[in-house]
């Protein structure tokens, strides 16, 4: 940490940054793509228009934030890194940079329980948690009456990526391990956890890390209905209060006023690459996933460009990293 932060609710520097993106107000877009790692945005990023030059930032704990326009459109593409911790501070502190509605798909690998070749794609509509059960004593099993895995409720996605629905549920795990059934030298007491998720009632398509924490971020602030207009109740008594502000341009922000503004929502979505089969055991090769990221990342591209949001509910251009500046 180089620079002085202030406030210890809501830490940001005197220009404005936030603490772990090291974003401010201005270089991120209402759209924005969000993938683990920094050569899956890169290569995304190959797509972006060439003016204005794409804006990219790589913050000290290593989220990667790169902005600019597809076919004129602001996009920005973040990478997290891995697991819901990251996706926290991603959704949060990103929140704190945009004023309007946000547009999230999530362009991730996983695990496949279908049987479906390494290398397909599926495209989530809702999510389940599988956490690990703390309680529960995996040293001496038969001491404690409790599960070792729980499951969750399922967060939906937002339609805006499905012209017709259809049921594809993601689970999303602690760990790469344990909770996605994994064998290691650690006693996890996991060996059915597999055909558990693949029976009828739950019927769990992938398994991944990040998914359900942005689709259950998204409809609480939504205020509960993914894409749809929050309702007049105040959605957080936490550090943000959503309300009316006009966007300063970059570097004139007020952050006494949150900028997300009135009546915004986030709408969340995601595209799970399948990189392993967890029914044959193949893995993807490395020129698999570098075709695979190209065209489903050119694939995201197009759909959040297509994708309206009201011109009231978007971040003001001037002063941000992809104002177009006329040439003199
Ligand atoms: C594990 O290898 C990582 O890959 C998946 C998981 O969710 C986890 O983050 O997603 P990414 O490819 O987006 O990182
Ligand atoms: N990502 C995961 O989380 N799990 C897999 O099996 C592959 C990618």
């Amino acid at each position: 940490m180089k620079q002085t932060l202030t406030d210890a609710n809501f830490p940001r520097t005197a220009d404005h940054r936030v603490y772990h993106l090291g974003l401010r107000p201005g270089e991120v877009a209402n759209r924005i793509i969000t993938v683990g790692s920094p050569s899956r945005a890169n290569g995304i990023a190959t797509h972006l228009d060439t003016e204005p030059k794409p804006f990219v930032l790589t913050s000290e704990r290593g989220f990667t934030t790169i902005t600019g326009r597809f076919r004129g459109v602001p996009v920005s593409i973040v990478s997290i890194g891995m697991g819901f911790p990251n996706m926290d501070f991603f959704v949060r502190e990103v929140r704190e940079c945009i004023s309007g509605d946000m547009l999230i798909i999530r362009l991730g690998s996983c695990g496949a329980l279908v049987d479906v070749p390494v290398g397909s794609v599926v495209i989530p509509s809702s999510s389940v948690a599988i956490s690990r059960n703390y309680d529960f004593d995996f040293a001496n099993p038969a001491s404690t009456a409790e599960p070792p895995y729980r499951i969750s409720k399922p967060a939906i996605a937002d339609a805006f990526l499905h012209e017709e629905r259809r049921i594809s549920l993601t689970a999303f795990t602690y760990s790469f391990y344990s909770s996605q059934g994994r064998q290691t030298s650690f006693p996890d007491r996991n060996t059915d956890l597999i055909e558990h998720l693949r029976e009828g009632n739950l019927n769990v398509s992938t398994l991944e890390m990040e998914t359900f924490h942005l689709y259950h971020l998204a409809k609480c602030w939504s205020g509960g209905q993914p894409g749809r207009a929050v309702p007049a109740i105040p959605l957080t008594t936490g550090p943000v209060r959503p309300a009316t502000s006009k966007t300063p341009p970059v570097g004139e922000a007020t952050l006494e006023r949150p900028l997300a503004g009135k009546d915004t929502v986030i709408r969340a979505a995601a595209v799970h690459l399948v990189y392993a089969s967890r029914l044959s055991q193949g893995f993807i090769t490395p020129s698999e996933v570098n075709a695979l990221e190209d065209w489903t990342g050119l694939g995201v591209l197009t759909a959040l460009a297509n994708t309206e949001i009201p011109s009231d509910k978007l971040h003001v251009e001037t002063g941000s990293v992809w104002e177009i500046k006329e040439k003199i």
